[in-house]
């Protein structure tokens, strides 16, 4: 029996590892996902990644896939060459320094490539997803953290030392709330889903609303960006007003980049980006009325098309070119 090509990728999201093995077209072959616990550190979670590295060549071997290296999306700043982790924010408590590629090689006796998540997600957008064809192009993800990915000619941007593309730390204002970073008024201390539901449970604690109440069950402590759409679908002024906000908040920083980079094309990742078409009109608007006329004239803002699986599969896609 002949082996078939396969590419094997591991994303580890501030939530859960999502991993899997897909063909070269870009079809999944099998895919799973499991709880990061990030709460619990970076060692249990080194341990659980390295576990799903050996479930995952072993699903291979079982199936005759030929894979030739391994792929890993991770939170943080990546150093592409050596695949430790050499940059981050507490989102995952200790993860800073973590060895993923030396530790995975070892395990595994194979290569093992690693870089940020929202870059490998930029990858398999490029590829097979919403920006597929672009040359110049700007990824944004919305969700634990805010992440971004910079492509130009086709390239992925990586920069110096390995750290280009933290767009959920640029500050829109120097005077704003505290980032995880350290920093003020990152983008992601407006925007993370955790920043959006904070600004809703504080305005609705001195505008109780009834459509609220209903939608989480009472339970408006653990309110969701799911329920926040819900009742803006509704018609609720508090939701409309702090999801407005957001897409203003989103569009002055994404405007900034696009000033920068001029791209053709952004694409819009993690939860937030299932809100709806009118969050994304929203956010199109505002970043349209901030940034440098040209620049916006054939700008297009979109989602991402691969969900879930973009991570996993840009991951996969690293060790393409690679020697
Ligand atoms: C944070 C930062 C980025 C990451 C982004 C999205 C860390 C640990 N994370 O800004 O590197 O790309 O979050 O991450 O420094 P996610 O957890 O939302 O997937
Ligand atoms: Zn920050």
């Amino acid at each position: 029996m002949s082996t078939k090509r396969a590419f094997a990728g591991i994303d580890i999201g501030g939530t859960s590892v999502k991993f899997g093995l897909f063909s070269p077209d870009g079809s999944i072959i099998y895919k799973e996902q499991k709880p990061t616990l990030a709460e619990k550190g970076a060692v249990p979670l080194m341990h659980l990644v390295s576990n799903i590295a050996e479930q995952l060549m072993y699903h291979a071997a079982e199936d005759e896939l030929e894979v030739r290296w391994l792929g890993v999306g991770t939170p943080g700043a990546v150093n592409f060459k050596t695949g430790r982790v050499i940059g981050a924010t507490p989102n995952i408590a200790g993860w800073q320094g973590t060895e993923i590629g030396s530790t995975l090689k070892e395990r595994l006796n194979m290569p093992v490539w690693v870089d940020n998540d929202v870059n490998t997600v930029a990858l398999a957008e490029l590829r097979y997803g919403a920006a597929s064809g672009a040359l110049t192009a700007i990824c944004v993800t919305i969700g634990t953290g805010i992440g971004g990915a910079v492509i130009i000619d086709g390239q992925l941007q990586r920069g110096h030392s390995y750290s280009g593309g933290e767009i959920g730390h640029m500050s829109i204002n120097f005077e704003g709330p505290d980032c995880k970073c350290g920093r003020k008024g990152c983008l992601e201390a407006y925007c993370s889903s955790q920043a959006i539901i904070n600004r809703a449970k504080k305005s609705l604690e001195q505008n109780p609303s009834q459509l609220f109440n209903e939608i989480t069950g009472g339970l408006i402590d653990k309110l969701t960006i799911k329920q926040l759409f819900t009742a803006a679908k509704k018609g609720d002024k508090i939701a409309s007003e702090v999801l407005a906000e957001t897409a203003l908040y989103l569009g002055i920083g994404l405007a900034n980049l696009v000033n920068l980079l001029n791209p053709e094309i952004i694409i819009i990742g993690g939860g937030i980006a299932d809100g709806g078409p009118e969050f994304l009109s929203k956010l199109s608007a505002a970043v349209k009325e901030q940034a440098f006329g040209s620049a916006v004239k054939e700008l297009k803002i979109v989602k991402a098309a691969l969900g879930n699986d973009a991570g996993f599969i840009g991951a996969g896609l690293l060790g393409e070119n690679q020697h």
